[in-house]
């Protein structure tokens, strides 16, 4: 007998003044779908973003019929929806039979009553997010702001929907509209499986006991069995189930257990639990670790560090933002590339930032499988919130459903409360001059998640907000280091040098950045030739950080001579970007074990845009991705420059469990690219440690030399970097002489020779379609070859290349 009936696919779409006939493909979302039937252009081009936002004063009706397979309606139906964005009202023949208003839960009404034998009618109203949040917002006690630089359409925070909908300072503002997730129409046999909960622990002897919780809801009182299997190891469960729900457990040991590690500290061993009851069945993927988060006191203040199965991790990688603005274009294969892309720079954590989703299960179940760590914030972000109990009612059931969802995930590290709601505490009036009662509110919200999270998990590894100093700690994590983890803006958002990265010793820090512009490829895609200008009122729409593209050609200014064309301004801000973040990342690095994360702002983009991102919207590596992939290598050689700027001293950077062994030629180059020895040296790093190898003084490096070196450890990998003592713009650079030939070595891909015959800095080739290069942004010195692949996306294309170095970037007489 049918028990489920999908009712994902073609919908008609409605609203007032809009044209019969359009339609939806569900999952989807409202713009997408216009764009699709030509009502509305492509937001992300050109200027259109203004254009569109009409959409989002409209309430959207969604239309389908089905058949129910049986007459007269045999059985106890449900409707299973998640992921519906936001507050909707769904009707079955005219009878409402759920109202929604939190895109972060599922709701399963009984919807029996309203169903008929033959041919049936649902809809979905989805209700215009900025005149709900208008009816939120009138009604709330006292005034409850939001950022709006960053959301310039009003009221997202009054609504459980992804903050970054209503702008962002990196997203078009669209405040979307959709469902994302299952819509289907399921039968009840018995009962229903609500959640599959585990716990997981470790033995003394090693063994592993995973206790795994099955929460039944049943519509009468009844009987039923369920199976468990772990791996091929099952059994069946007889059960008398009363009305109402039941929690089931079954206890596995595993005697001999293979562990889950994060990428990079080990395998991720995956056991494949599932829990089945009639027709249904849940299939879990299940890591075996421990996991522990040491926040113990020290000099500095308090640690902040990951512990998994008893090895502290350094924690190396980026925030996560949506995948993109509008659902309807992503797809789990672009979001798996972008994960990948990830590990492929030698990460081990993303952080989903607060102001997105709660992604779907795949995307852990990839992360599971990558090794790659989350930090996941509960979704609030940078605004003020309410506090009013049917706020707080709400938040606890969201929270409640996701971490019973997702608890299991080997992958998930952490559950942090919010994204930067002590700091927005001080970025508005209201909250500056009545600080104790907004304190309170917020406290209100942090503990009503906090207690839903211990409710749902006892264990779970919580951390208050981020940033922050520490548990009731309100102080300010963007520039006190002692304790806690810390965003450090200060050399973005306040004009700081790049240098000033090393005045602060964060314990772990969990965002950082530096913007540069999108890839000209993607610029061509969004810009005309008359917009290509830094300028340009289309370059600034793709700019949401007031002041961004100022911050760019500025800081350029300050450290380079000035491009001498747009392309060679974009390629410019992605090596600016690539340096800023590597001197942050080089320095805390080297102060491990003080420092035990840096976590990148930000790893993705949701449309092409300027940005923080490492990746451009799409996937492609903006210069700063292959530059992260070297200086997250596990084992890697460090400059740090005395403050005083007479000293360059050395570190070497192990994060491998073995001793290993670094030898290195340090030697200055001239301008002309030949290479004058200096020494050579050769020691051992520790375990998991930073360690000076060698210390090079300022007097050793003649005016207008480079300092370089080239390195190789016995982990197997090599590397070399340049060190300059005063900036680049000082430099007199002559042409490089830089020639590449390019061969066609099979479908897509390209191998690629490179020729300099004097000094080349930041060699950067930029192709003509989506594509990866082997390597990228590197140096080379006179008479130096160096062999690259281009493999692109498009296994047809003919791409064409274009070759930048730093020296033919800058403007010529
Ligand atoms: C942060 C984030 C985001 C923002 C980014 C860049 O602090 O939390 O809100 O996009 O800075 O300004």
């Amino acid at each position: 007998m049918t028990q489920t009936l999908d009712l994902s696919g073609s919908w008609s779409l409605s609203a007032d003044g809009q044209r019969d006939g359009l339609t939806i493909s569900l999952p989807g979302d409202v713009h997408s779908a216009l764009q699709a039937e030509g009502v509305i252009p492509d937001p992300y081009f050109g200027k259109n973003e203004a254009l569109v936002q009409w959409v989002a004063h409209k309430d959207w009706t969604l239309t389908r019929s089905f058949d129910m397979p049986m007459a007269p309606v045999d059985g106890d139906w449900y409707l299973d929806l998640d992921y519906v964005d936001t507050v909707a009202t769904i009707r079955i023949n005219g009878v409402i039979v759920a109202r929604t208003d939190n895109c972060f839960r599922r709701y399963r009404p009984d919807v029996t009553g309203a169903l008929k034998p033959g041919t049936n009618e649902i809809s979905v109203t989805l209700h215009s997010p900025v005149a709900e949040g208008k009816k939120v917002y009138d009604a709330q006690p006292f005034e409850v702001p939001w950022l709006k630089m960053n959301c310039p359409i009003p009221y997202g925070n009054m609504l459980r929907k992804p903050q970054c909908h209503f702008g962002w300072d990196w997203n078009i503002a669209l405040a979307p509209s959709g469902l994302y997730g299952t819509i289907a129409l399921r039968r009840i046999e018995t009962a229903r499986i609500e959640h599959v909960t585990v716990k997981q622990a470790h033995k003394k002897d090693g063994s592993v006991e995973l206790d795994v919780a099955v929460t039944l809801h049943a519509r009468d009182a009844g009987q039923a069995v369920v199976r468990f299997d772990l791996d091929g190891w099952s059994l069946n469960r007889d059960c008398d189930l009363p009305q109402g729900e039941t929690v089931l457990h079954h206890v596995f040991v595993v005697e001999k257990p293979r562990l889950w590690h994060p990428a990079g500290a080990g395998p991720q061993n995956l056991y494949t639990l599932k829990v089945s009851l009639d027709e249904e069945t849940i299939v879990k993927t299940i890591g075996l670790r421990t996991i522990e988060l040491v926040t113990d006191k020290d000099e500095a203040g308090n640690r902040f560090v990951f512990r998994v199965n008893g090895a502290e991790i350094f924690c190396k990688g980026a925030n996560w933002i949506p995948a993109d603005a509008l659902f309807s274009r992503t797809s789990r294969e672009k979001t798996e590339a972008l994960l990948q892309s990830a590990v492929d720079a030698n990460m081990n954590m993303i952080r989903i930032w607060g102001g997105g989703f709660y992604e779907h299960d795949w995307f852990y179940d990839i992360c599971d499988r990558l090794g790659l760590m989350v930090w996941q914030d509960f979704m609030f972000a940078c605004n003020l919130y309410p506090s009013t109990p049917d706020f707080l009612d709400n938040v606890a059931h969201e929270v409640e459903y996701q971490v019973k969802r997702l608890g299991h995930h080997a992958s998930i590290a952490l559950w942090c409360g919010d994204n930067e709601l002590v700091g927005a505490l001080t970025w508005f009036d209201c909250s500056k001059k009545d600080r104790d009662r907004y304190l309170v509110s917020y406290d209100r919200l942090n503990r009503t998640i906090e207690t839903a999270l211990r409710k749902a998990d006892a264990d779970a590894l919580w951390w208050p907000s981020s940033p922050s100093c520490g548990y009731l700690n309100f102080g300010d994590a963007w520039h006190a280091d002692g304790s806690g983890d810390m965003h450090f803006w200060s050399v973005w958002h306040e004009n700081k040098s790049f240098d000033h990265y090393r005045t602060v010793k964060p314990r772990f820090c969990s965002e950082f950045g530096f913007q540069s512009y999108t890839s000209n490829l993607l610029i061509s895609q969004f810009a005309e030739k008359k917009d290509i200008n830094i300028a340009s009122p289309v370059m600034e729409v793709h700019q949401k950080n007031p002041g961004g593209n100022e911050r760019i050609a500025g800081t350029m200014f300050r450290y380079f001579r000035f491009p001498q064309d747009f392309a060679n301004f974009v390629y410019l801000s992605q090596i600016q970007q690539g340096l800023a973040i590597k001197t942050a990342i080089d320095y805390w690095r080297s102060l491990k074990p003080h420092c035990m994360g840096t976590i990148i702002w930000q790893l993705n983009d949701t449309w092409p845009v300027a940005s923080w991102a490492s990746l451009d919207y799409g996937g492609n590596w903006k210069a700063m991705h292959y530059q992260a992939r070297r200086f997250f290598e596990p084992v890697t050689l460090v400059a740090i420059p005395s403050p005083e700027g007479d000293r360059v001293e050395m570190r070497m950077v192990n994060d491998l469990a073995d001793n290993i062994e670094v030898s290195a030629d340090f030697y200055t180059v001239d301008l002309a690219g030949a290479r004058h020895p200096l020494r050579s040296a050769k020691a051992t790093c520790r375990p998991d440690k930073a360690m000076t190898l060698e210390t090079i003084s300022a007097s050793e490096i003649p005016g207008d030399h480079l300092l370089f070196w080239d390195f190789r450890t016995s982990a197997g990998n090599e590397g070399r970097g340049h060190h300059v003592a005063t900036s680049y713009k000082t430099l007199d650079l002559a042409p490089a002489g830089l020639v590449y030939e390019a061969q066609a070595v099979g479908e897509g891909r390209w191998r690629i020779s490179l020729n300099s015959a004097g000094l080349a800095l930041f060699v950067m080739l930029e192709a003509d379609v989506a594509g990866r290069f082997s390597d990228n942004a590197f140096d080379l010195l006179a008479a130096e070859c160096r062999v690259i692949t281009f493999t692109a996306e498009d296994p047809s294309a003919t791409p064409r290349f274009v070759l930048r170095d730093l020296q033919s970037c800058q403007a010529v007489e």
